[in-house]
């Protein structure tokens, strides 16, 4: 009879060293996907930055150049001339991006373009001239 209590007794405190055991791997694992949640969106930035371009051609250029590595989103809107990016800061930044638009012709607010890579943009497409009114 006692011994059967020792092994009911031992059994129960087993269960809840077990039971202890689960609830703090549980706790760690929720710790470490909620880091990994907050680290996935601080890391995630939008901005908006001021593109020059006349037409559709523009936005498919600039929007092409846009899309460096760690660019999630780019949409550049050739009303406005806003060039709205989402992007993975520590993969690349702003000035990056910047800096492959020009490299495709465009100007933008923080970097202008060579002249030798506005002259290989179409005719219709040079906005510093003018519009192509597309
Ligand atoms: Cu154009």
């Amino acid at each position: 009879m006692q011994f059967l209590q020792n092994v009911i007794s031992l059994d129960l405190e087993n269960r809840n060293k077990m039971k202890r055991l689960i609830l703090f791997i549980s706790i760690i694992f929720c710790s470490i996907s909620l880091f990994a949640q907050q680290k996935e969106k601080t890391d995630v930035v939008t901005e908006t930055y001021m593109v020059s371009g006349n037409c559709g051609e523009c936005k498919s250029r600039i929007e092409k150049a846009a899309y460096v590595k760690g660019v999630k989103r780019a949409d550049w809107n050739k009303e406005t001339k806003k060039l709205t990016v989402t992007y993975k800061s520590s993969k690349t930044s702003g000035d990056e991006i910047l800096k492959s638009i020009a490299d495709a012709g465009y100007d933008s607010e923080k970097v202008t373009a060579s002249d030798d890579a506005y002259a290989k943009l179409p005719a219709c497409c040079n906005y510093r001239t003018g519009t192509c009114g597309d």
